[in-house]
C-alpha cells in the first residue's frame, strides 16, 4: 500500500515537473469505458441523457461510454449488451500524463490557454501583413477572453470567408492543436506555396481558437475529462455548448438535466461563449465555409443533426465530405467517415447546424455557410487522451481537406 502511495506521489511530481501548468484534482477511480453493441434509438436516447453516462464515441449501432463500475447494472437493466474497452480510466489518464513534456517543439506538445494566447499574439506580430488579431470577441463565463485570428492577403471588402472554431469541448485538446497547426501552415506557406498563396489572395480565414476557454483551463488544472463550459450549478456545473446554439434548441439529443454531459442550458444561446461566437459569426458577410472542430472518431459530418430530412444542399455537401475523406486518406492512410450528422445520432442546438441555419446566415448576403463538424483522431485507442506525437500527423492530414473544402466552396458557394 505504502509503495503504491509513494508511486502515485512520484508520478504526480513527475507530471508536475514534466509539464508546467498541468495538475489534476479529479481522480477517475472505478471508472471504466465499455462498448455497447446493437443499441436501439430508444436505448441510445436513454443513455445519452442519463447523468453519469459519458458517451465517448459512436460507430454504427455501437457506442463507447464511460461509466462507473456500478452503472454496468443500469445498462444491463436497460437491456444493452456491453464489453470492456478500458478497465481503468484513471490508468489511461496517467499514461497520457506521462507523455506531457515541456522540452519539445511547439506542435509536439499540448499547451495551456495562456501559452496558446501568447503564441497567437506572437504569430500575429510576425505575420502582421496578412494577420489581423482580435484579442477578444467577448468574455467567457469566468471572464477569459475569446480571441479571433483573421488571415488574408486580399484587400477587397467583398472577400469570401471561412470560419473555423475550435475547442468547444474542453477535453478535446487535439481540436485546438490542429487549429493552431492549420493557422501556422497557412502563414508559413503564404508566398512559398502556390496553392496557399492563391487561396489567401482571394479568401479570408477566421479562426476562433477557444469557444470554451474556461472548460479548457479546467482540464489543465482539475479534470482532464471535463467537456462542458464552467457555468456554476449545484449539484452539477456546466452547459454543453454544442447543444446550446440557437437552432432547433432542445429538439432531441440533448438534456434538460444539468448533470448530463449533454445539458443544453436554460435556453437557446444562454451561455456567454455561445452568444459571443454567434454574434461574431453574424457580424460578417460572405462566410461560405464554417467548421466546428472536435475529436474523436474520424468523421466528416454535414447537416442536419436534428432531422433525418436531407438538407437542400445534400448532393453538394455529401460530395464535398466524400472528397475530403479521400484526400485525408491519401496522407497517412487514416479513414474518416463522411456522413450526415444524424446518421451518427440525433443532436439539436449544435454549432455546425447553426452555421447552416437561417438565423446564422441572416446578414451573410446571398450566401449560406456550409456547416461541418469534423471529428479528428483517433477511433478509440486513446480517444480524448490522444498522445501529443499525433498532433503533427493529424494536422498534416487535415491540410489537403481544408484546402479542398475552401477552394471548392469558393468556386461553388451555397446560396440561400
Ligand atoms: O456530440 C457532439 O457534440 C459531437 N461529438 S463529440 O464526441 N465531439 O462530443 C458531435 C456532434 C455532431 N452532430 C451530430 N452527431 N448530430
Ligand atoms: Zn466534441
Amino acid at each position: 500500500m505504502k509503495t503504491t502511495a509513494l508511486l502515485v506521489l512520484l508520478v504526480g511530481v513527475l507530471i508536475y515537473s514534466a509539464s508546467a501548468g498541468y495538475s489534476r484534482t479529479k481522480i477517475y477511480e472505478d471508472e471504466i469505458v465499455v462498448r455497447c453493441t446493437n443499441v436501439s434509438r430508444v436505448q441510445y436516447q436513454a443513455i445519452s441523457t442519463q447523468p453519469g453516462m459519458d458517451i465517448w464515441s459512436i460507430k454504427d449501432d455501437s457506442i463507447d461510454v464511460r461509466i462507473s463500475r456500478e452503472s454496468e447494472m443500469w445498462l444491463r437493466q436497460l437491456g444493452v449488451y456491453c464489453t470492456m474497452v478500458h478497465d481503468s480510466v484513471e490508468l489511461l489518464i496517467q499514461q497520457f500524463e506521462q507523455k506531457l513534456t515541456v522540452q519539445q517543439e511547439w506542435f509536439e506538445e499540448y499547451h495551456t490557454y495562456e501559452e496558446i494566447i501568447q503564441w497567437y499574439e506572437e504569430l500575429a506580430n510576425q505575420y502582421s501583413e496578412i494577420v489581423k488579431y482580435e484579442p477578444s470577441i467577448g468574455k467567457s463565463y469566468e471572464g477569459r477572453d475569446q480571441p479571433a485570428v483573421h488571415i488574408t492577403a486580399s484587400s477587397t471588402s467583398d472577400t469570401l470567408k471561412m470560419y473555423f472554431q475550435c475547442q468547444i469541448h474542453a477535453r478535446e485538446w487535439i481540436s485546438g492543436a490542429v487549429c493552431g497547426y492549420i493557422v501556422n501552415y497557412l502563414l508559413e506557406n503564404y508566398g512559398n506555396n502556390e496553392d496557399v498563396t492563391k487561396l489567401l489572395d482571394t479568401v479570408e480565414f477566421i479562426f476562433v481558437p477557444f469557444v470554451n476557454p474556461d472548460g479548457y483551463a479546467y482540464t489543465w488544472t482539475n479534470d482532464r475529462l471535463w467537456r462542458k463550459n464552467r457555468r456554476p450549478g449545484s449539484p452539477c456545473a456546466g452547459v454543453d455548448l454544442n447543444r446550446n446554439y440557437n437552432d432547433h434548441w432542445n429538439e432531441g439529443g440533448s438534456s434538460s438535466n444539468p448533470c448530463s454531459e449533454t445539458y443544453h442550458g436554460a435556453g437557446p444561446a444562454s451561455e456567454p461563449e455561445t452568444q459571443n461566437t454567434e454574434n461574431y459569426f453574424r457580424s460578417h458577410t460572405g462566410i461560405v465555409g464554417a467548421i466546428d472542430w472536435h475529436s474523436y472518431s474520424q468523421l466528416l459530418l454535414r447537416p442536419y443533426g436534428w432531422t433525418s430530412t436531407d438538407s437542400p444542399d445534400e448532393a453538394q455537401l455529401s460530395a464535398l465530405g466524400d472528397e475530403m475523406s479521400d484526400r485525408i486518406f491519401a496522407v497517412h492512410g487514416k479513414f474518416y467517415t463522411s456522413q450526415k450528422s444524424i446518421g451518427l445520432y440525433p443532436t439539436s442546438g449544435t454549432a455546425s447546424d447553426w452555421f447552416y441555419s437561417d438565423n446564422a446566415n441572416e446578414n451573410n448576403g446571398e450566401y449560406r455557410a456550409a456547416g461541418f463538424t469534423i471529428e479528428l483522431r483517433d477511433t478509440g485507442l486513446y480517444g480524448f487522451l490522444l498522445p501529443p506525437d499525433q498532433i503533427i500527423p493529424n494536422g498534416e492530414e487535415m491540410i489537403p481537406a481544408v484546402m479542398y473544402y475552401a477552394n471548392s466552396l469558393l468556386e461553388n458557394p451555397l446560396k440561400k
